[in-house]
């Protein structure tokens, strides 16, 4: 093998290893979109929230709890099961890689309990902590209002 040969083979690999890279960085890349919570009756003891999880990115990741300083947070899902409602807890749930998981009414959603109503009100804000098992905490800001019939 001569030397020019052997300085193209360098090379060529050095090209493959920069192509194989992004490939080897797996991860999840979540985003929160469309985030709110219903505004509750002030008799209410629950309310529920809704919006979707993206992950964007080339690895699954498990949400593994949601925290707020308005209430106690749980992930929910509706089922129907001979013409009853029943919600069922789901405290771990993954998000494959490209691919979206939707709360609405109905299906999944934020549960809330616990309220504390002086921050539950129509227009405010609340704060909404998202575990996830590879993506660690995300914070997001989300609106509290009416639901729309
Ligand atoms: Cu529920």
């Amino acid at each position: 093998m001569n030397k020019s040969w052997l300085i193209k083979l360098l090379i060529l690999s050095a090209l493959v290893a920069v192509q194989v890279l992004p490939t080897l960085k797996a991860q999840p890349e979540i985003k929160l979109d469309k985030f709110w919570v219903v505004l509750a009756p002030a008799v209410a003891r629950s309310t529920a929230g809704y919006g979707v999880i993206k992950n964007e990115g080339n690895q699954e990741d498990t949400l593994i709890g949601i925290q707020s300083n308005s209430a106690t947070i749980m992930l929910h899902k509706t089922e129907i099961k001979s013409g009853m409602a029943r919600m069922i807890h789901s405290p771990h749930m993954t998000i494959k890689s490209h691919s979206e998981l939707v709360l609405e009414p109905m299906s999944f959603h934020l549960m809330l309990t616990d309220l504390d109503m002086t921050t539950l009100f129509e227009g405010a804000e609340i704060i909404l902590q998202f575990k996830f098992e590879k993506s660690g905490d995300i914070d997001i800001a989300v609106p509290v209002r009416e639901i729309l019939y």
